[in-house]
Protein backbone atom coordinates (compact mmCIF):
# COMPACT_ATOMS: atom_id res chain seq x y z
CA UNK A 1 0.00 0.00 0.00
CA UNK A 2 1.49 3.39 -0.98
CA UNK A 3 2.44 5.68 1.88
CA UNK A 4 0.39 8.85 2.30
CA UNK A 5 1.75 12.37 2.64
CA UNK A 6 1.96 13.36 6.30
CA UNK A 7 3.05 16.98 6.01
CA UNK A 8 -0.21 18.18 7.43
CA UNK A 9 -2.95 15.98 8.85
CA UNK A 10 -5.44 17.00 6.15
CA UNK A 11 -3.17 15.91 3.28
CA UNK A 12 -3.73 12.29 2.34
CA UNK A 13 -2.22 12.47 -1.16
CA UNK A 14 0.15 9.75 -2.27
CA UNK A 15 3.65 10.24 -0.83
CA UNK A 16 6.31 10.40 -3.55
CA UNK A 17 9.39 11.65 -1.69
CA UNK A 18 10.96 10.24 1.49
CA UNK A 19 12.89 12.59 3.73
CA UNK A 20 14.59 9.99 5.95
CA UNK A 21 16.27 12.29 8.50
CA UNK A 22 12.94 13.98 9.21
CA UNK A 23 10.95 10.71 9.12
CA UNK A 24 8.62 12.22 6.50
CA UNK A 25 6.91 10.94 3.38
CA UNK A 26 5.58 13.80 1.28
CA UNK A 27 3.48 14.39 -1.81
CA UNK A 28 4.98 16.48 -4.60
CA UNK A 29 3.39 19.78 -3.54
CA UNK A 30 4.28 19.37 0.11
CA UNK A 31 7.86 18.40 -0.71
CA UNK A 32 8.23 21.68 -2.63
CA UNK A 33 6.72 23.52 0.32
CA UNK A 34 9.00 21.62 2.74
CA UNK A 35 12.19 22.65 0.92
CA UNK A 36 11.06 26.26 0.71
CA UNK A 37 10.41 26.27 4.47
CA UNK A 38 13.86 24.81 5.13
CA UNK A 39 15.46 27.64 3.16
CA UNK A 40 13.35 30.20 5.04
CA UNK A 41 14.40 28.68 8.35
CA UNK A 42 18.07 28.74 7.31
CA UNK A 43 17.81 32.45 6.47
CA UNK A 44 16.26 32.98 9.91
CA UNK A 45 18.58 30.68 11.89
CA UNK A 46 21.76 32.34 10.61
CA UNK A 47 20.32 35.88 10.54
CA UNK A 48 21.02 36.42 6.83
CA UNK A 49 18.54 39.28 6.81
CA UNK A 50 19.24 42.34 8.90
CA UNK A 51 17.34 42.32 12.16
CA UNK A 52 16.16 45.86 11.53
CA UNK A 53 13.69 44.43 9.03
CA UNK A 54 14.64 46.80 6.19
CA UNK A 55 14.25 45.47 2.65
CA UNK A 56 17.61 44.28 1.32
CA UNK A 57 19.00 44.06 -2.20
CA UNK A 58 20.66 40.72 -2.93
CA UNK A 59 22.48 39.46 -6.01
CA UNK A 60 21.90 35.76 -6.66
CA UNK A 61 24.96 34.12 -8.22
CA UNK A 62 23.33 32.07 -10.99
CA UNK A 63 25.45 29.56 -12.90
CA UNK A 64 22.49 27.78 -14.52
CA UNK A 65 23.09 24.65 -12.42
CA UNK A 66 20.42 23.16 -10.20
CA UNK A 67 21.61 24.76 -6.95
CA UNK A 68 21.53 28.37 -8.04
CA UNK A 69 18.36 27.85 -10.08
CA UNK A 70 16.58 26.51 -6.98
CA UNK A 71 18.06 29.27 -4.85
CA UNK A 72 16.76 32.02 -7.18
CA UNK A 73 13.32 30.43 -7.38
CA UNK A 74 12.89 29.99 -3.61
CA UNK A 75 14.18 33.47 -2.79
CA UNK A 76 11.92 35.06 -5.42
CA UNK A 77 8.89 33.09 -4.21
CA UNK A 78 9.34 33.23 -0.43
CA UNK A 79 11.07 36.56 0.16
CA UNK A 80 9.13 38.87 -2.10
CA UNK A 81 8.51 41.37 0.71
CA UNK A 82 11.97 41.39 2.25
CA UNK A 83 14.26 41.08 -0.77
CA UNK A 84 14.89 42.88 -4.01
CA UNK A 85 16.78 40.38 -6.19
CA UNK A 86 19.09 40.69 -9.15
CA UNK A 87 20.46 37.68 -11.00
CA UNK A 88 24.22 37.70 -11.51
CA UNK A 89 25.68 35.39 -14.13
CA UNK A 90 29.33 34.92 -15.06
CA UNK A 91 29.82 33.87 -18.67
CA UNK A 92 33.17 32.07 -18.42
CA UNK A 93 33.37 31.34 -22.15
CA UNK A 94 33.55 27.53 -21.74
CA UNK A 95 33.11 26.17 -25.25
CA UNK A 96 33.16 22.35 -24.88
CA UNK A 97 29.57 21.01 -24.85
CA UNK A 98 28.56 24.65 -25.48
CA UNK A 99 28.49 24.79 -21.72
CA UNK A 100 28.61 28.56 -21.22
CA UNK A 101 26.11 29.29 -24.00
CA UNK A 102 23.60 26.79 -22.59
CA UNK A 103 24.12 28.02 -19.03
CA UNK A 104 23.53 31.62 -20.01
CA UNK A 105 20.34 30.74 -21.88
CA UNK A 106 18.90 28.87 -18.89
CA UNK A 107 19.68 31.75 -16.54
CA UNK A 108 18.21 34.35 -18.93
CA UNK A 109 14.98 32.34 -19.26
CA UNK A 110 14.71 31.80 -15.49
CA UNK A 111 15.24 35.46 -14.61
CA UNK A 112 12.56 36.42 -17.12
CA UNK A 113 10.19 33.84 -15.68
CA UNK A 114 10.85 34.98 -12.11
CA UNK A 115 10.62 38.65 -13.06
CA UNK A 116 14.06 39.58 -11.76
CA UNK A 117 16.66 41.64 -13.63
CA UNK A 118 19.82 39.89 -14.79
CA UNK A 119 23.38 41.20 -14.91
CA UNK A 120 25.85 39.18 -17.02
CA UNK A 121 29.63 39.48 -16.73
CA UNK A 122 31.32 38.35 -19.95
CA UNK A 123 34.84 37.19 -19.02
CA UNK A 124 36.14 37.17 -22.61
CA UNK A 125 34.59 40.55 -23.46
CA UNK A 126 35.81 42.27 -20.30
CA UNK A 127 39.17 40.63 -19.75
CA UNK A 128 40.22 38.98 -23.01
CA UNK A 129 40.48 35.36 -21.82
CA UNK A 130 38.17 32.50 -20.84
CA UNK A 131 38.20 29.54 -18.45
CA UNK A 132 39.16 27.36 -21.43
CA UNK A 133 42.57 29.08 -21.39
CA UNK A 134 43.40 27.41 -18.06
CA UNK A 135 42.79 24.00 -19.57
CA UNK A 136 45.22 24.46 -22.42
CA UNK A 137 48.87 23.48 -22.01
CA UNK A 138 50.68 26.39 -20.33
CA UNK A 139 47.38 28.24 -19.97
CA UNK A 140 47.92 29.63 -16.48
CA UNK A 141 46.02 27.00 -14.44
CA UNK A 142 48.23 24.39 -12.80
CA UNK A 143 48.79 25.68 -9.29
CA UNK A 144 48.62 29.31 -10.40
CA UNK A 145 45.78 30.29 -8.13
CA UNK A 146 47.42 28.89 -5.02
CA UNK A 147 50.76 30.55 -5.82
CA UNK A 148 49.12 33.82 -6.72
CA UNK A 149 47.03 33.87 -3.58
CA UNK A 150 49.98 33.22 -1.30
CA UNK A 151 52.55 35.08 -3.37
CA UNK A 152 54.85 32.08 -2.76
CA UNK A 153 56.62 29.85 -5.20
CA UNK A 154 55.22 26.37 -5.66
CA UNK A 155 57.99 24.16 -4.44
CA UNK A 156 56.17 20.92 -5.19
CA UNK A 157 57.88 18.73 -7.69
CA UNK A 158 56.43 16.49 -10.33
CA UNK A 159 52.83 17.72 -10.19
CA UNK A 160 50.70 14.93 -11.59
CA UNK A 161 47.82 15.28 -13.96
CA UNK A 162 45.32 15.34 -11.13
CA UNK A 163 47.12 18.12 -9.34
CA UNK A 164 47.41 20.10 -12.58
CA UNK A 165 43.68 19.83 -13.16
CA UNK A 166 42.94 20.82 -9.59
CA UNK A 167 45.02 23.95 -10.24
CA UNK A 168 42.90 24.76 -13.28
CA UNK A 169 39.64 24.66 -11.33
CA UNK A 170 41.32 26.61 -8.61
CA UNK A 171 42.27 29.35 -11.12
CA UNK A 172 38.69 29.39 -12.39
CA UNK A 173 37.44 29.65 -8.78
CA UNK A 174 39.69 32.64 -8.16
CA UNK A 175 38.32 34.32 -11.29
CA UNK A 176 34.73 33.64 -10.23
CA UNK A 177 35.21 35.05 -6.72
CA UNK A 178 36.83 38.18 -8.14
CA UNK A 179 34.18 38.77 -10.82
CA UNK A 180 31.29 38.14 -8.43
CA UNK A 181 32.56 40.61 -5.88
CA UNK A 182 33.43 43.26 -8.44
CA UNK A 183 30.01 42.97 -10.07
CA UNK A 184 28.27 42.99 -6.68
CA UNK A 185 30.07 46.21 -5.75
CA UNK A 186 29.06 47.75 -9.08
CA UNK A 187 25.44 46.71 -8.59
CA UNK A 188 25.41 48.20 -5.08
CA UNK A 189 23.83 45.10 -3.54
CA UNK A 190 23.82 44.42 0.20
CA UNK A 191 24.74 40.74 -0.16
CA UNK A 192 25.54 38.01 -2.65
CA UNK A 193 23.64 34.72 -2.22
CA UNK A 194 25.34 31.58 -3.50
CA UNK A 195 23.95 28.09 -4.05
CA UNK A 196 26.30 26.05 -1.84
CA UNK A 197 24.23 23.16 -0.52
CA UNK A 198 24.45 21.03 2.64
CA UNK A 199 26.21 18.16 0.84
CA UNK A 200 28.94 20.51 -0.47
CA UNK A 201 29.36 22.09 2.92
CA UNK A 202 29.47 18.84 4.91
CA UNK A 203 32.03 17.49 2.41
CA UNK A 204 34.24 20.56 2.68
CA UNK A 205 33.96 20.50 6.46
CA UNK A 206 34.94 16.84 6.65
CA UNK A 207 37.89 17.39 4.26
CA UNK A 208 39.13 20.23 6.44
CA UNK A 209 38.70 18.13 9.58
CA UNK A 210 40.66 15.27 8.02
CA UNK A 211 43.45 17.69 7.11
CA UNK A 212 43.14 19.40 10.51
CA UNK A 213 43.22 22.65 8.53
CA UNK A 214 42.54 24.97 11.46
CA UNK A 215 42.75 28.08 9.33
CA UNK A 216 40.00 26.89 6.95
CA UNK A 217 38.01 25.49 9.88
CA UNK A 218 38.05 28.87 11.59
CA UNK A 219 36.39 30.47 8.54
CA UNK A 220 33.36 28.22 8.08
CA UNK A 221 30.38 30.50 8.67
CA UNK A 222 27.62 30.26 6.03
CA UNK A 223 27.90 34.03 5.73
CA UNK A 224 30.69 36.58 5.57
CA UNK A 225 30.69 40.15 6.81
CA UNK A 226 31.41 43.20 4.69
CA UNK A 227 35.08 44.13 4.65
CA UNK A 228 36.20 47.60 3.72
CA UNK A 229 39.55 48.65 2.33
CA UNK A 230 41.26 50.86 4.89
CA UNK A 231 41.67 54.29 3.33
CA UNK A 232 40.66 52.95 -0.10
CA UNK A 233 38.02 54.11 -2.56
CA UNK A 234 34.45 53.60 -1.30
CA UNK A 235 33.69 51.03 -3.97
CA UNK A 236 36.59 48.77 -2.97
CA UNK A 237 35.06 46.32 -0.50
CA UNK A 238 34.27 42.66 -0.04
CA UNK A 239 30.50 42.34 -0.30
CA UNK A 240 28.92 40.01 2.31
CA UNK A 241 27.99 36.53 1.13
CA UNK A 242 25.23 34.20 2.34
CA UNK A 243 24.44 30.53 1.66
CA UNK A 244 20.68 30.01 2.04
CA UNK A 245 20.93 26.33 0.94
CA UNK A 246 23.37 25.60 3.79
CA UNK A 247 20.91 23.15 5.37
CA UNK A 248 19.36 21.74 2.17
CA UNK A 249 21.03 18.66 0.71
CA UNK A 250 22.03 18.22 -2.92
CA UNK A 251 19.43 15.47 -3.28
CA UNK A 252 16.68 17.74 -1.92
CA UNK A 253 17.79 20.50 -4.31
CA UNK A 254 17.61 18.13 -7.27
CA UNK A 255 14.20 16.77 -6.26
CA UNK A 256 12.90 20.30 -5.72
CA UNK A 257 13.98 21.27 -9.24
CA UNK A 258 12.20 18.22 -10.63
CA UNK A 259 8.99 18.66 -8.63
CA UNK A 260 8.86 22.43 -9.20
CA UNK A 261 9.52 21.99 -12.95
CA UNK A 262 12.56 24.19 -12.78
CA UNK A 263 14.94 24.09 -15.75
CA UNK A 264 18.68 23.78 -15.11
CA UNK A 265 21.78 22.93 -17.12
CA UNK A 266 21.94 19.19 -16.90
CA UNK A 267 25.37 18.79 -18.46
CA UNK A 268 28.19 19.34 -16.04
CA UNK A 269 31.00 21.77 -16.70
CA UNK A 270 33.30 19.75 -19.01
CA UNK A 271 36.09 20.30 -16.50
CA UNK A 272 34.03 19.22 -13.48
CA UNK A 273 35.28 15.62 -13.76
CA UNK A 274 38.62 17.05 -12.80
CA UNK A 275 37.30 18.45 -9.55
CA UNK A 276 38.50 16.67 -6.45
CA UNK A 277 36.90 15.86 -3.10
CA UNK A 278 34.68 13.22 -4.70
CA UNK A 279 35.94 10.44 -2.43
CA UNK A 280 35.15 12.49 0.69
CA UNK A 281 31.74 13.24 -0.77
CA UNK A 282 31.08 9.55 -1.35
CA UNK A 283 32.03 8.93 2.25
CA UNK A 284 29.66 11.64 3.51
CA UNK A 285 26.81 10.27 1.39
CA UNK A 286 27.46 6.72 2.59
CA UNK A 287 27.27 7.90 6.22
CA UNK A 288 24.06 9.78 5.46
CA UNK A 289 22.61 6.60 3.97
CA UNK A 290 23.46 4.57 7.08
CA UNK A 291 22.54 7.28 9.58
CA UNK A 292 20.13 9.87 8.12
CA UNK A 293 20.80 13.34 9.51
CA UNK A 294 24.60 12.90 9.64
CA UNK A 295 25.28 15.90 7.36
CA UNK A 296 22.94 18.23 9.21
CA UNK A 297 24.26 17.08 12.60
CA UNK A 298 27.82 17.64 11.41
CA UNK A 299 27.36 21.22 10.16
CA UNK A 300 25.14 22.26 13.07
CA UNK A 301 27.49 20.77 15.67
CA UNK A 302 30.40 22.51 13.99
CA UNK A 303 28.60 25.87 13.91
CA UNK A 304 27.51 25.62 17.53
CA UNK A 305 30.48 24.03 19.28
CA UNK A 306 33.69 23.96 17.24
CA UNK A 307 33.59 27.14 15.16
CA UNK A 308 33.15 29.65 18.04
CA UNK A 309 36.15 28.06 19.71
CA UNK A 310 38.30 28.20 16.58
CA UNK A 311 37.25 31.78 15.82
CA UNK A 312 38.55 32.76 19.27
CA UNK A 313 41.74 30.75 19.15
CA UNK A 314 42.76 30.75 15.46
CA UNK A 315 40.75 33.40 13.58
CA UNK A 316 41.43 37.10 13.25
CA UNK A 317 44.84 36.79 11.62
CA UNK A 318 43.80 37.91 8.13
CA UNK A 319 45.99 40.59 6.58
CA UNK A 320 44.34 44.03 6.26
CA UNK A 321 42.86 44.84 2.87
CA UNK A 322 44.33 47.42 0.54
CA UNK A 323 43.24 48.20 -3.00
CA UNK A 324 44.95 46.53 -5.96
CA UNK A 325 47.50 48.72 -7.76
CA UNK A 326 46.11 47.56 -11.11
CA UNK A 327 42.32 47.30 -10.75
CA UNK A 328 41.52 48.93 -7.40
CA UNK A 329 39.74 45.86 -6.02
CA UNK A 330 40.37 44.64 -2.45
CA UNK A 331 43.49 42.56 -1.89
CA UNK A 332 46.09 41.85 0.76
CA UNK A 333 49.00 42.10 -1.71
CA UNK A 334 50.12 45.11 -3.81
CA UNK A 335 48.58 43.62 -6.98
CA UNK A 336 45.60 41.29 -6.56
CA UNK A 337 45.71 37.57 -7.45
CA UNK A 338 43.25 38.10 -10.32
CA UNK A 339 45.39 40.78 -11.99
CA UNK A 340 48.49 38.58 -11.66
CA UNK A 341 46.62 35.58 -13.07
CA UNK A 342 45.31 37.70 -15.93
CA UNK A 343 48.81 38.97 -16.74
CA UNK A 344 50.17 35.43 -16.69
CA UNK A 345 47.30 34.14 -18.83
CA UNK A 346 47.48 36.85 -21.47
CA UNK A 347 51.28 36.95 -21.47
CA UNK A 348 53.46 39.93 -22.35
CA UNK A 349 52.13 42.55 -24.71
S1 LIG B 1 33.17 26.13 -13.66
FE1 LIG B 1 35.33 26.45 -13.25
FE2 LIG B 1 33.71 24.86 -11.85
FE3 LIG B 1 34.19 24.28 -14.40
S2 LIG B 1 36.33 24.92 -14.50
FE4 LIG B 1 36.13 23.94 -12.49
S3 LIG B 1 35.68 25.69 -11.18
S4 LIG B 1 34.22 22.87 -12.69
S5 LIG B 1 32.33 24.82 -10.16
ZN1 LIG C 1 43.61 43.66 -9.39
Amino acid sequence: MPRRCKRFSECGAEGVVRVPYAGLTLCSDHFVEYVESRVEKTVERYHFLSRRGARERWAVAMSGGKDSQVLAKVLAKRFEDSLELVGLHLDLGIEPNEYSRRSREVVEATCEELGIPLHVVDLAGEHGFTTDHFHRPGGGGSGSARRLRSGAKDRRRGSGDRRRRRGECSACGLVKRYLLNKAAVGLGVDKVATGHNLTDEATTLLSNLLLVDLDALSRGRPWSARKEVVGGPPDAALVPRVKPLYETSEEEVLLYAVHANLPFVEVECPYAAHATSTSTKRWVLAMEGVRPGTMLGLVRGYQKRLLPLLEREVGGGAAPLTSCGECGQPTSTPVCAFCRLKAKTLGPG
